[in-house]
């Protein structure tokens, strides 16, 4: 339920083998989407193995949380009408709180001047409820604000001291915290329904539900936030002026926001770093709800053992009491992990059954071992490699929750003890070798689907719309988009359409016109040739894009053209976008533009209607052999 990062990017797509897809991987029904996040306003929907559309818009009140709060519901009311007595299993991940940031205003609205203090103030703040609370053991320290060396991590990890920000800066900042705040408040309050509906059907008692977090809080929105991640992922700047200008509509269909690295510190206080930093607590540290009244007997009551995430499948094997199969279907399989939490129920000062959990991400080390965690002084992506040079620093846990003291050198021999561990269990676990490619090489190394021999593809109405990592590939590239369709006086809607309101291209009719918009990253003015529709009868409409140059800003600068038949009927210069459309969702689409719309000219979908469209062809031949031999050449530079 939710989202599922778990499918090669390859195989998001309908024509694929589905075989890691959820039902692929056993389990009975799935409903969320395929990737890594989803527009929460317009998410792009899979139920079991296909894709559907979202059941109502924004405006009606819709939204991605609440919209799987409904199906939880529902899936298990399916089961217990049809199979009362059989369990069930439910693994709920909302796209909340992964950005982009999106929530309805009245619940951004409730936290309004709250994070007006700044990340640090917040920081001191927090860490004082959380000692209070008795969830970190007095005297927990806070760690610096930048604590890593110059030199070992990338610069758009850093933080801005905030009284290093101007007053603009702070507003802006302050209502990110904010919307992320009312964010979270919204899915709680939609998971809130999802237990209702288990107390009110008597489920609640038996049922042992795990809630928490993933990683650390998310560092991806530089040091300055971001109202539109895709500029990101097309390497193109943000700028502070044009993110101001959205202060009142962050948080709304308008914006696709992530606050700044500051306050990804702040909410992982008292630790170092954030999610990626798979070596400190602040990359990794959740907090774990264990609810199971009819289980065990303590009430809100907090536990201190050391755990990982591996260790929750065993607690749920063991509070079942099935054992972990050795062969499943004739498939031997590979063995738990981790260590059952179960004891710790019944047993608030009973020390930890754990013992070792490495860690690793994106190239980044930490070992945690009795009571000790060494971790490379080595950011992710900092594409340097010469991972044998790197200095391990040494915390003692036990005593020091929030790993503020280095004691590497007061205790070398523990330091080589647990860097040699460190390399016995990634060994055993399959984490080698090592790479911390920045984020260009990452993206060189993504595996695309190749274009067609030809660098052909056709598309038809009718179909199942095509994600980006399959479609044809109009990013960075000379392309042609060639429709085919038979016109009549009342033709009107999308021909062709791919991205969303921060990035795509559509053609369409509308007012008898047929209109091509290229929106570049949603920066106005959307980029548009038009003409008059053609009469009655078949038609071939389209454009050519030929990609003169690359801008420093990695624009690809060119000339389009409108064609009706093998007439030009316009011309203009344009700029394309060279990175993603989407991470995740809006894909190519025939006769309607799915999810978020394109353009401001129409309301999606906008389906076409009024004669008939027959096919779709894109044509980036001219491309093809140059990007084949370009990755060649990046692939032979690396050996
Ligand atoms: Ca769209």
């Amino acid at each position: 339920m939710g989202k599922n990062h778990n499918v090669p990017v390859d195989a998001f797509d309908i024509g694929a083998n589905r075989k890691h897809w959820p039902l692929g991987l056993g389990y009975d029904r799935f409903y969320g989407f395929i990737g890594g996040e989803t527009n929460q306003w317009y998410p792009e929907l899979i139920e079991d193995n296909h894709f559907v559309d979202q059941p109502a818009k924004p405006e009606d009140g819709y939204h991605f949380s609440k919209d799987i709060a409904d199906k939880a519901i529902a899936f298990i009311r399916d089961t217990k009408q049809s199979r009362p007595e059989k369990p069930w299993y439910l693994w709920y991940c909302p796209g909340a709180n992964h950005a982009p940031h999106h929530a309805p205003r009245e619940y951004i609205d409730k936290y309004k001047g709250k994070f007006d203090d700044g990340y640090e103030a917040y920081r001191e703040w927090v860490l004082k409820q959380m000692i209070e609370k008795g969830v970190l053991p007095k005297g927990t320290e806070l760690t610096p604000l930048n604590p890593m060396r110059e030199g070992t991590y990338i610069d758009g990890d850093s933080v801005r001291p905030w009284n290093s920000l101007s007053a603009d800066e702070k507003k802006l900042f302050s209502r990110m915290a904010e919307v992320y705040a009312g964010y979270s408040e919204y899915t709680d309050v939609q998971i809130g329904r999802v237990i209702d509906y288990l107390q009110e059907s008597g489920q609640l008692d038996n049922t042992l539900i795990f809630y928490c977090a993933d990683n650390g809080a998310s560092g991806e929105g530089s040091p300055n936030g971001s109202v539109n991640e895709d500029r990101f992922f097309n390497g193109y700047p943000d700028d502070i002026k044009s993110n101001l200008a959205m202060l009142d509509k962050l948080g709304s269909p308008d914006t696709y926001n992530h606050y700044p690295t500051g306050w990804a510190v702040a909410f992982s206080t008292p630790y170092r770093m954030f999610k990626r930093y798979s070596q400190y607590a602040g990359g990794t540290a959740d907090p774990l709800v264990i609810h199971w009244p009819k289980g065990f007997k303590a009430r809100g009551e907090v536990r201190h053992q050391y755990h990982h995430c591996t260790d929750i499948v065993p607690t749920i094997l063991e509070c079942c009491g099935i054992a972990m199969p050795e062969v499943v279907d004739g498939v031997k399989q590979t063995p738990l992990a981790g260590v059952s939490m179960r004891y710790s129920f019944d047993a608030k000062d009973a020390p930890t059954r754990k013992e070792t959990q490495y860690y690793e991400m994106l190239s980044t080390r930490g070992i945690w071992h009795k009571g000790w965690k060494a971790s490379t002084e080595h950011g992710p992506m900092i594409d340097k490699g010469e991972f044998d040079k790197d200095r391990w620093q040494l915390f003692h846990t036990d005593a020091d929750r929030s790993e503020a003291h280095d004691l590497a050198e007061q205790h070398p021999e523990k330091v080589k003890e647990l860097a040699a561990l460190w390399l016995a269990e990634a060994k055993k676990n399959n984490v080698l070798p090592l790479n911390d490619y920045g984020v260009r090489g990452i993206h060189s190394l993504e595996y695309k689907v190749a274009p067609p021999k030809d660098g052909r593809y056709t598309y038809y109405p009718g179909t199942t719309e095509v994600p980006e990592a399959s479609a044809a590939r109009t990013l960075g590239v000379s392309f042609k988009i060639l429709a085919e369709v038979e016109f009549n006086e009342d033709s009107e809607g999308v021909i062709v359409s791919q991205g969303s309101r921060f990035g795509g291209y559509t053609l369409f009719v509308k007012d008898r016109q047929v209109n091509f918009i290229y929106n570049f990253l949603g920066i106005p003015p959307e980029q548009k040739l038009s003409c008059p529709a053609p009469a009655s009868g078949k038609h071939i409409v389209g454009v050519e894009f030929k990609k003169q140059s690359l801008s420093k800003l990695n624009e690809a600068l060119g000339k389009m053209t409108l064609y009706v038949d093998d007439k030009a009927v316009g011309s203009a210069d344009f700029r394309t976008q060279t990175g993603h459309y989407a991470l995740a969702g809006e894909g190519l689409a025939v006769a309607r533009d799915t999810g978020d719309p394109v353009s401001k000219e129409y309301s999606a979908p906008f389906p076409f209607s009024g004669g008939q469209i027959f096919k779709v062809i894109f044509d980036i031949a001219d491309d093809v052999y140059v990007d084949q031999e370009r990755r060649l050449a990046a692939a032979l530079a690396r050996d």
